[in-house]
Parts: C-alpha cells; sequence; structure tokens
C-alpha cells in the first residue's frame, strides 16, 4: 500500500511505532523497522548519550530505516536533538510540545521531521515551519494526551494542511487503519498494541494488564493541572483521581508518580505504577512478533478498503 508516508520514509507499510517511554527501546525499534514499518526509539526524559547508546544498538539489529522520537518537556530535550543530527538519524517525531526551535537544525541535516499534535493550529503552525508531516494523535492515545478524539481531529487536520497526516489514538488492527485512511490519512502510529509485542522489553505484568484490560479500563489521570495522562485504572490511579478531586497541588501529585512508569515498565508494579496504554487495549488479546501484528493488520486493512 503506497502514500506520501512509505515514499517520504522509504518503508513498506503505512505503519509508524509510537515513541513510548520506557517500551521504545531498541529491540522493538529494530523489530517493526524488520517487519517493514518505521520503528521509533523514544527518547522519553533520558539524557543525549543513553539515546546515541540505543541508536547504536538498533542500527546492529536493522539495516533498515528508523526514527527517534522526542519528547519536548524532557530536560534532556536539546541534547537529545544535536545527537539525532550526529548519529544521521533520518526521521523525528517529537511529542507533548512544539519543536519549532529545532526544526532549522533538523531540516539542514536532511532530517525528516514529523511532529505529533493534537489540534489544527499545530499542525498548520508545523506545516508552515517545514514539517515534512503530522501525526494528528487523538485522545484515545496512552500518555500524554490531547482533548479531541481521532475522529474529529484527524479529518481536520487533513483538510488544513497539505503534507501528509498520519492518524494516532485508538488503532490497533485492520479496521482502525481502514477507518484512518477514510478519515483522509496516509499512514496510521500505533503504540499500544507494539507493547504486547515478543520483542517490545516490557515487564511481563505490564503485557497482561493490556491483555486482560477490558473497554472501561482506562482512566486520565492529571487533567486537574493541564497534564492529562491516559493509562489503565489501577490502585494508583484511583488514589490519584481521589487527590485530584481533593485539590492537591501539582507538586504532591507529581510525587506520587514520579518513576512511576519505569517501575510498572520494568518491575511489573501494575498496581502502583503507571500503566500507560490507549482505549485500544480492550481489543488487544494476546502477544505476538511485530511480523505477525504488522502482517495481519495489513492483511486486514487491505481486505476491507477493496471492498465494494
Ligand atoms: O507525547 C505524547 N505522548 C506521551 S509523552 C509521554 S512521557 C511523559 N511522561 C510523564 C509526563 C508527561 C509526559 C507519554 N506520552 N504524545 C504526543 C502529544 N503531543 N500528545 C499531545 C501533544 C501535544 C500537546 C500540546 C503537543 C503539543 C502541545 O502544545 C504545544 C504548543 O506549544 O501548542
Amino acid at each position: 500500500m503506497k502514500t506520501r508516508i512509505t515514499e517520504l520514509l522509504g518503508i513498506e507499510y503505512p505503519i509508524i511505532q509510537g515513541g513510548m517511554a520506557w517500551v521504545a527501546e531498541h529491540h522493538l525499534a529494530a523489530a517493526v523497522s524488520e517487519a517493514g514499518g518505521l520503528g521509533l526509539i523514544g527518547g522519553a526524559n533520558a539524557p543525549g548519550e543513553a539515546v546515541r547508546d540505543e541508536i547504536r544498538k538498533a542500527r546492529k539489529l536493522t539495516d533498515k530505516p528508523f526514527g527517534v522520537n522526542v519528547m519536548l518537556m524532557s530536560p534532556y530535550a536539546d541534547d537529545v536533538a544535536k545527537v539525532i543530527v550526529e548519529e544521521g538519524i533520518k526521521v523525528v517525531t517529537t511529542g507533548a510540545g512544539n519543536p519549532e526551535k529545532y526544526m532549522d537544525i533538523w531540516k539542514a541535516a536532511g532530517v525528516k521531521v514529523i511532529p505529533v499534535v493534537a489540534s489544527v493550529a499545530l499542525a498548520r503552525r508545523m506545516e508552515r515551519y517545514g514539517a515534512d508531516a503530522v501525526v494528528a494523535e487523538g485522545c484515545e492515545s496512552g500518555g500524554h494526551i490531547g482533548e479531541q478524539t481521532t475522529m474529529t481531529l484527524v479529518p481536520q487536520v487533513a483538510d488544513a494542511v497539505e503534507i501528509p497526516v498520519i492518524a494516532a489514538g485508538g488503532i490497533g488492527d485492520g479496521r482502525g487503519i481502514a477507518a484512518a485512511f477514510m478519515l483522509g490519512a496516509e499512514a496510521v502510529q500505533i503504540g499500544t498494541r507494539f507493547v504486547v509485542s515478543e520483542e517490545a522489553v516490557v515487564h511481563e505484568n505490564y503485557k497482561q494488564r493490556i491483555i486482560k484490560a477490558k473497554d472501561i479500563d482506562s482512566a486520565v489521570t492529571g487533567r486537574s493541572h493541564g497534564h492529562p495522562i491516559r493509562c489503565l485504572r489501577n490502585e494508583m490511579t484511583r488514589e490519584y483521581v481521589k487527590m485530584e478531586a481533593e485539590g492537591k497541588s501539582f507538586e504532591e501529585l507529581e510525587y506520587m508518580t514520579l518513576g512511576a512508569l519505569r517501575r510498572a515498565v520494568q518491575e511489573g508494579d501494575v498496581a502502583r505504577g503507571t500503566v500507560m496504554a490507549g482505549q485500544i487495549a480492550g481489543l488487544i488479546t494476546k502477544e505476538q512478533t511485530c511480523k505477525e501484528m504488522i502482517e495481519e493488520m495489513m492483511a486486514q486493512a487491505k481486505t476491507l478498503m477493496k471492498r465494494d
């Protein structure tokens, strides 16, 4: 399935992987790229040198293109932005902010820049600043989210910009891919489903929590202080939401979740940790390789899109 995104990125299938903090490390990125999608290393809150190390490890596992996601709220975002250029990375996605200040150095180095946006305004602005494409991410996504749903955001962004649009949020199978294309997207970004891939180095408890999740198991913490994070309901989210209702300060709430994502991903603490996942978790029923996931999703999407 050729689109402007498969051409732009030199990939076989119009699927890019989400740049998930603590999850999107070199094994996952290399596996998604090897399977014909675009794998990404998630910069998250890691220092530049740690990201460089991940890039070099991914290169040992694949000759195919892969990218880096820069989490713009990270204190190390400037360092990571430089490492990307030094390491000759060809594709960058950004999240949780506005990447304008890095656009010139990346464009000068021939890096394709794909900001993740949660609004039409930012999509337009990114196009003006020279973005090659945008990811329009709806609030069905896991992690840091905006306000609009994928269903409403993607067609509005597709109408507002000339550059290609990648849909994200709530996509976990071929039906979601076909739907995204109907909304005007030319590729999709998938996160939650890849968390349960065999190649993802994620604690088994985390994978099982996603596999067992029901449709209604999703919660959003942090709305009251303007940093909404979607994750799966557990002891931590119940306590957090209660503290938010009591009007606890941002600092107190932050303290409670400090390191909570790492504890869930690496130590498997799915009761007190932050189990970031999208609303599509309820659809995900099994662990598979990235190749199996991508081929299954693409076969289903192609069948649906050919139907008359
Ligand atoms: O970035 C994400 N998802 C993420 S980042 C992350 S790591 C993290 N951990 C703890 C606390 C906070 C973050 C986990 N999940 N998705 C892309 C995304 N970007 N969604 C929404 C946005 C966004 C929101 C507002 C982008 C720009 C923006 O405004 C920028 C501006 O200046 O207008």
